[in-house]
């Protein structure tokens, strides 16, 4: 941003010119449960324009008026008034066949109206996710920023909303850097843009900001444990109500946090009975209210436990992909996924790299499907760079905090395929107590490598991890399936071990024989033989085969998969299914009760 007026060169040679917009960066800190509230919703068609020389920071383009060129004493490089038309929620990458590699800033400017402001009431805009990094400017001025690019943010609006026509320009970047998480180098493609729901929120001055509703057991019996904390420091009562459960109880407030444990016997939420309570929470004029699950999770040696039973997880990993909307989701996708997962013979779901859209998990909580969570702490992120680890922690605890009351969440993913380096032990490490502390009602895991040296499942990590994650492509990536057996006969992991991962590309209709890479009888004999070896291991616990659907990612460019990883059980339009999806769902058909 130009700071010296009086010479129009300046901004050519400020190199620095982000900067002054990291001091309004929003977190995890920031954020208000969203469960039942009304906001008016700013999605639409939105104006927009790319801007591959960040000119936007670097000129300053939210300072400029609406004036048309023809009024202008001084050029400009934007006049807010030519650009092109993009919905929003929407990936660019989509929209034009010009701009489907563009990584860099876009800009979305739109309008809206309010009839009046009031005096009790505080405004916030809210963004369900934009890819990586968004700037947010309202009538002329900065707001706020965030960085992470799967989940979601709150702007305060107050300084700058006003009666009548409101300006908001948001720019968001989606550069690969190696500082980031994910970093520059992943197998899935790099999508930018507001790609969620964005809209305005008006709520009481105070409300609540955060509200945790969970079940856990004590002696033999359930108590309810219930937290609350305020937008700001005020005191008084909150009422929870659960009328199902007969329960309508108040609790204390003190300087904004109150919290409250009371025996319950509800009907506990389960894959074969999802059963949601209509649950409300009031403090003074706000009210929220919310459909929440109740349900234990733990782990007892090498078993995973729900509500008290040992629980085999039939799994599929799935990505947030689509061949036309690229990472922008609907219900009716992720409806479609999960009833493919279910006619597949799930009962649980690997949402993977990244934070999924928030519907997914209330989705699964009606549906009843258990979901393994993560963040894009992704292969060879920058574990020494302190500012990295707060990008990924800030990303964790928005994820749990979003998420918290959701039943059918039970494990929080803390990386993916990292190498056991020092560096990694201590940000990773730190990153599962985060969860834990956060969250001592879930697991954590993270889909480790395997230990190549003693060829065993072994991590340091895993000493932090309740359940340890293990991805593994033998068959696939390794042709002999000995070392799976080699590395199953080396390992005593003490605890549940999930395959997070496993598969083979074919693509779909591709003829061969099981020696025929990318061919559907390949990926028919590799799952064959992984299913028979890993059934010879008693403390796997759960299997989340890589992937249901087919999806794109540039690091793939051999003639057969032409930027697309092909070890989907089902092609990339959603609807083809694999021979490979028969030998799965026949293999969940036989660890029903396990
Ligand atoms: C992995 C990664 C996943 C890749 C997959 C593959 O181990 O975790 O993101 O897409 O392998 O297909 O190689």
């Amino acid at each position: 941003m130009s700071q010296d007026n009086s010479d129009p060169y300046h901004h050519l040679h400020d190199e620095a010119y982000a900067a002054p917009y990291a001091a309004g960066r929003v977190g995890a800190a920031h954020m208000i449960t969203m469960a039942g509230r009304n906001a008016l919703s700013l999605d639409g068609e939105w104006r927009f324009v790319l801007d591959l020389y960040d000119e936007g920071l670097r000129q300053g383009w939210f300072k400029d008026d609406a004036a048309p060129i023809t009024n202008w004493t001084t050029p400009r490089d934007y006049d807010g008034g030519v650009w092109q038309s993009a919905p929003v929620p929407s990936c660019w990458n989509v929209l034009k066949p010009e701009w489907f590699y563009f990584e860099g800033s876009g800009w979305y400017a739109r309008e809206f109206h309010m009839d009046s402001l009031s005096d009790t009431e505080t405004y916030v805009l809210r963004f369900g996710a934009a890819q990586y990094e968004a700037r947010i400017f309202l009538n002329n001025q900065f707001i706020g920023s965030h960085r992470g690019g799967s989940t979601p943010f709150f702007i305060d609006a107050n300084k700058a909303i006003r009666a009548g026509e409101n300006r908001l320009l948001v720019q968001v970047e989606n550069r690969r850097r190696s500082e980031r998480v994910p970093m520059h180098h992943t197998d899935w493609f790099n999508y930018g843009g507001l790609y969620r729901e964005t809209a305005l929120l008006a709520l009481p001055r105070c409300h609540i900001a955060d509200f945790g509703l969970h079940l856990s057991t004590e002696q033999g019996s359930h108590i309810l444990h219930a937290d609350v904390t305020l937008s700001d420091q005020s005191s008084g009562t909150a009422l929870l109500d659960i009328p199902e459960l007969g329960i309508k109880q108040e609790i204390a407030i003190q300087h904004g946090q109150g919290t409250l444990d009371l025996a319950a016997t509800p009907q506990l939420w389960h894959p074969d009975h999802p059963k949601l309570y209509e649950v409300t929470l009031a403090f003074g004029t706000d009210r929220i209210r919310d459909r929440i699950g109740f349900r234990t999770i733990e782990t007892r040696g090498e078993q995973i436990l729900l509500n008290g039973k040992d629980i085999f997880l039939r799994g599929i990993c799935v990505h947030e992909d689509d061949k036309q909307t690229g990472k922008a989701t609907s219900e009716a996708d992720i409806r479609r996924r999960f009833a493919h997962a279910k006619e597949l013979g799930c009962n649980y779901l690997r949402l993977s790299h990244y934070p999924h859209h928030e519907k997914a998990a209330k989705i699964a909580d009606e549906m009843g499907l258990l979901l393994w969570e993560e963040i894009p702490v992704y292969w060879a992120i920058e574990f020494d760079n302190p500012d990295t680890y707060a990008d990924a922690e800030n990303q964790l605890e928005e994820l749990i905090r979003r998420d918290r009351n959701r039943a059918s969440v039970i494990i929080w993913g803390v990386g993916n395929e990292n190498e056991d380096t020092d560096n990694r032990l201590s940000f990773m490490a730190r990153l599962a107590d985060t969860a834990h502390r956060l969250d001592p009602s879930r697991l954590v895991s993270a889909a480790c490598l395997i230990n190549r040296e003693k060829f065993a499942i072994e991590d340091r990590l895993a000493a932090s991890l309740d359940v340890i994650g293990i991805n593994e492509y033998f068959g696939w990536y390794e042709p002999s399936f000995d070392g799976l057996k080699k590395l199953l006969k080396n390992s005593a992991p003490g605890k549940p071990v999930l395959i997070c991962e496993t598969g083979a590309d074919a693509l779909s209709g591709r003829i061969g024989d099981e020696h025929t890479l990318f061919s559907e009888a390949h990926q028919v004999h590799v799952y064959r033989k992984q299913f028979a070896i890993l059934a010879t291991a008693t403390y796997i616990r759960g299997i989340t085969p890589w992937i249901l659907y087919d999806f794109r990612t540039e690091r793939r460019q051999t003639s057969i998969q032409q930027g697309w990883n092909l070890k989907g059980l089902i092609a990339s339009d959603k609807t083809t299914k694999k021979q490979a999806f028969d030998v799965v769902a026949a293999y969940y058909a036989s660890h029903k009760n396990l």
